[in-house]
């Protein structure tokens, strides 16, 4: 039989979760928040902590603009916080701590009411910090899809998927090797003459890896038949890397970054999808045979991070491939010139790193210092920002804007138009460049999707004044 990714998975609110009080409405979903075991293949079983009795939670299919309740009920002993990434929502139900959305307390619930938007492809996770606890945060297995569904028509495919890419079972480590080099092309604009050359912290790693909950091997393969159309819809809920992935064999058009249509949809032969970020493709099958969609790098596929996919009537050991090295590069789907105002004011985002030597954490810096910030950034409703982020260190970071969109405008000194994201890598010494409106209020919090960048001091609050 097919194995759907999340078709057993029922989000709908259901008897089991009734409202403590009676006579109060049944909410739209429910998310219950618990230990979960995740059987990855025979021999990695995790233990973690999920939504509603797996990990990832349920895929949450939300009608743009029709408001809808969630009630978040937190079966652990420690306080915790949904995020909706992407979604244009208030602070109040945006799910940070730092933006002032309450807590829901240990053994609590909370109800919540968003309006979902824009519509696509958008995501929920925790967003309680870990620090050095890797039990905690987004190293935990609560995260899962929303797709915000609307009137647009994606393009003609047969069948619709939700594919996950998830690192498990982190630990320490000084010596970090990923592939922060498969951001590079061009000049390294932003490295300074003289780097801080003390001894690197402590990094986090992880041993297991899988899609969905299926490391590559384990689970039903993906069975697929000559001449069918996919539509894939990508994440990387990694807390800790970004990856590059492909499917062996075959090209994966890129209609959507973010969830947000690309100008120039392109045909690639693998994507790259920093942490946090989306990518939907449409894919052919017409190369029968047993093949590996997984990561590029060969260790971490054979850690997990693949699923074979099988067309009809053919049998045998999954084939991969090695797609060509071509560095990713936004702009090939943005088009040439940008039909948006002009920014009217500019926000300089420097990005720094502070070596936090032997048995330490590294501490991350903007502007000169670690979060919290003294009110640097205060946004005037009605106006448009330019923000020029540098990366003056030598990872890749995945940056992400809470409760706003924005419109890439430069890469690496690369221009880029009309895509929309809510996250973008920065590239290792290099530089991206976005525009967005200020069009919400209250406060949003801008940071590294990495938890233990995040955790310690990358991040900073855009307040309204
Ligand atoms: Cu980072």
């Amino acid at each position: 039989m097919l194995r759907l990714p999340f078709s057993s998975h029922i989000a709908q609110n259901n008897a089991s979760s009734a409202a403590t009080n009676p006579d109060e409405a049944k909410a739209d979903y429910a998310l219950r928040i618990a230990p979960v075991t995740v059987e990855l293949d025979r021999s990695h079983i995790v233990s973690t902590i999920g939504y509603n009795g797996c990990a990832p939670g349920p895929l949450l299919r939300m009608r743009e603009g029709k408001p809808t309740t969630v009630d978040i009920i937190n079966d652990t002993d420690t306080p915790e916080l949904v995020h909706w990434h992407g979604m244009l929502i208030p602070s109040d139900v945006d799910g940070t701590e730092e933006e002032g959305s309450p807590l829901v307390p240990p053994h609590g619930r909370r109800r919540i009411q968003l309006t979902p938007g824009p519509l696509g492809s958008r995501w929920y996770h925790t967003h309680a910090m870990a620090m050095a606890d890797l039990h905690k945060g987004a190293y935990t297995g609560q995260f899962g899809f929303v797709y915000v569904e609307g009137s647009n028509n994606p393009g003609a495919y047969d069948r619709e998927l939700f594919l996950a890419l998830r690192d498990w079972e982190p630990f320490f480590t000084a010596t970090m090797d990923d592939e922060d080099d498969d951001t590079h092309h061009g000049p390294l604009l932003e490295k300074p003459a003289t780097m801080n050359t003390d001894p690197d912290g402590l990094e986090v790693g992880s041993m297991t890896y899988s899609i969905n909950d299926k490391a590559l091997g384990a689970g039903e393969p993906l069975r697929v038949r000559e001449g069918e159309r996919l539509l894939v819809h990508f994440l990387n809920a990694s807390p800790i890397e970004n990856r590059r992935i492909a499917l062996a064999g075959h090209k994966m058009k890129v209609i959507a970054l973010d969830g947000n249509p690309v100008p120039v949809p392109q045909l690639v032969d693998s994507i790259f999808i920093g942490a946090g970020e989306r990518v939907d493709a449409l894919i052919e099958m017409n190369q029968s045979g047993i093949w590996i969609l997984g990561a590029t790098e060969r260790a971490i596929r054979e850690a997990g991070l693949g699923i074979v996919v099988e067309y009809a009537g053919r049998h045998g050991q999954p084939q991969w491939i090695d797609p060509s090295k071509l560095p990713w590069d936004y702009s090939i789907f943005g088009k040439a010139g940008s039909d948006s105002p002009p920014p009217q004011k500019t926000i300089e985002l420097i990005f720094e790193k502070i070596p936090g030597g032997a048995d330490k954490f590294n501490l991350w810096l903007i502007n000169g210092k670690p979060y919290p910030h003294d009110q640097e950034f205060v946004l005037q409703k009605g106006t448009r920002y330019r923000l020029v982020m540098r990366n003056r260190t030598d990872d890749a970071h995945p940056m992400h804007l809470h409760r706003h969109l924005f419109e890439l405008v430069e890469v690496n000194g690369k221009p880029a138009h009309g895509i929309i994201k809510d996250t973008v890598v920065v590239p290792y010494f290099g530089r991206a460049v976005v525009d967005f409106t200020a069009d919400q209020s209250g406060l949003a919090l801008f940071h590294c999707h990495i938890q233990q960048h995040m955790d310690y001091g990358f991040k900073a609050l855009f307040r309204y004044s």
